[in-house]
């Protein structure tokens, strides 16, 4: 089951993509996207039916306001809807595109001054690179590491499964980890952290003794189509579904990946092509969600799951597809907690997460792959991490935050894995500062 996949045809495939990419960019996110404030819950009927209608991309929100993204095309209709309902609402980023320009624009000087294809984590790295060190790790990682290749995008690039687990260990029952990455393609944050779980677990020696009990599955871009178009061109970076072709225009090509699992699919999701919560024709309709299951299902008894999305700095729990608490909801929240504790002490203070269910928290929403681990899987701690930040940069989290967020996050699961595993305690770890780093793919 598990291989290596062939890197050189994936590669010609991708600069063909690329290519076409580029020439059909042009009609994705338009200048004159906003970011507003609406004063009313993201799951307001009215509100919801904008995000149906694919008006509205809804970021974030608390009981009594949303952030939504508002192209300059539908803003008329916004409106209307708004008034009608009474609902006021103020734009809070004027030109979306000019902070998506001036990211490009940091990105470009960094690179220039770095040397060329590094695999770090103080920058953002596209699906060429996140391979290239995949390929590296493997190498490098003897047979503490194996590559799996479940299923294929619907681009047809390879979705990659790295098992790390240390063969040298056995007759312990270890503890299974399943970690998902970049399912939503503009949440660069995600893949970022993903990798540095890797990269820790085959490289730093203090993560040794917590191998030795556990074994980890590691995706870390679930998106990989729609990951590498939000790299191609400014008016995709904040890309979110796959690339699915739905037979509608560029505009409203894709399936929200994370609404695409079959339990209680179609709970807060939209029937729309154009909508950023696009279900799908049916569950598991996409390549990458159904090659995905099919491989977790060959795993017995994962004890936890986590998925890394942006943003937010909360860690969800189910259900999302109702308010109503688990039967564990106690120790999903003492699990929880053991993430949140490390990452405020590792960030001295500086990096806050609320807990709590999805449904409650976040509005009712599902086919996501938390609800299904939890739900259909019967693993027994499944969490949603929006990582950071609250809002402030958003998707746009800058370069500068990279090691630090990687930094804090590994940390966290660390502790969360050690309690699970019964391996030693939470107290701090000295992590290899990311910048020090450097792979040559
Ligand atoms: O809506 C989502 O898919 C996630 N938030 S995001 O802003 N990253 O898109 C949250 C998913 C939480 N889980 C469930 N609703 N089941
Ligand atoms: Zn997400």
């Amino acid at each position: 089951m598990l291989r290596l996949g062939s890197y050189r045809r994936a590669q010609e495939m991708r600069a063909i993509i690329a290519l076409c990419a580029m020439v059909v960019a042009a009609v994705q996110a338009e200048a004159g996207s906003q970011l507003w404030r609406v004063e009313a819950p993201s799951y307001h009927r009215v509100v919801r039916a904008l995000e149906d209608d694919g008006d509205v991309d809804v970021w974030a929100g608390t009981a009594d306001h949303c952030k939504v993204l508002v192209e300059g095309s539908a803003s008329t209709r916004v409106v209307r809807a708004l008034a009608e309902a009474d609902i006021g609402h103020s734009v809070e980023v004027e030109d979306m595109m000019a902070l998506v320009e001036q990211e490009r624009t940091h990105m470009q000087e960094r690179r220039r001054k770095r040397a060329a294809q590094p695999m770090d984590w103080t920058s953002y790295h596209d699906m060429d690179d996140i391979e290239g060190f995949i390929g590296w790790l493997n190498s490098t990682g003897g047979d503490l590491v194996q590559v799996a290749s479940p299923t294929r995008s619907v681009e047809g690039r390879e979705v990659l499964v790295l098992r790390i687990n240390d063969p040298s260990s056995q007759g312990v029952k270890k503890k299974k980890i399943w970690i998902e990455g970049g399912i939503h393609a503009r949440e660069w944050i995600s893949p970022a952290v993903s990798t540095f779980l890797m990269y820790q677990l085959v490289t730093n020696p203090e993560w040794r003794d917590l191998l030795k009990v556990t074994e980890w599955y590691i995706v870390p871009v679930a998106n990989p189509d729609g990951y590498q178009f939000s790299f191609s061109s400014q008016s995709a970076r904040l890309w979110r579904k796959n690339r699915r072709d739905n037979g509608v225009s560029e505009r409203c090509k894709g399936v929200d990946l994370n609404r695409n699992w079959d339990f209680k699919w179609g709970v807060g999701a939209s029937a729309n092509p154009c909508s950023e919560t696009y279900k799908g024709v049916n569950a598991f309709s996409e390549p990458e969600t159904f090659g995905l299951q099919q491989m977790m299902r060959t795993i017995p008894d994962i004890d936890l799951f986590i998925t890394f999305h942006s943003f937010g700095q909360t860690v969800l729990y189910p259900w999302g597809w109702t308010r109503n608490a688990p039967s564990n909801a106690m120790q999903l929240k003492r699990l929880a907690k053991a993430f949140t504790d490390t990452v405020k002490q590792t960030s001295l203070g500086k990096v806050d997460y609320d807990i709590g269910g999805s449904g409650p928290l976040y509005g009712l929403a599902s086919g996501a792959t938390d609800d299904w681990a939890y739900g259909e899987l019967g693993i027994p701690f499944s969490y949603t991490i929006e990582l950071p930040d609250q809002g402030t940069h958003g998707f746009l989290l800058p370069e500068n935050r990279v090691s630090s967020t990687v930094i804090e996050s590994a940390a966290g699961v660390h502790c969360m894995v050690s309690l699970l595993a019964n391996s030693g305690s939470c107290a701090r770890r000295r992590t290899r500062n990311p910048s020090s780093i450097r792979f040559r793919g």
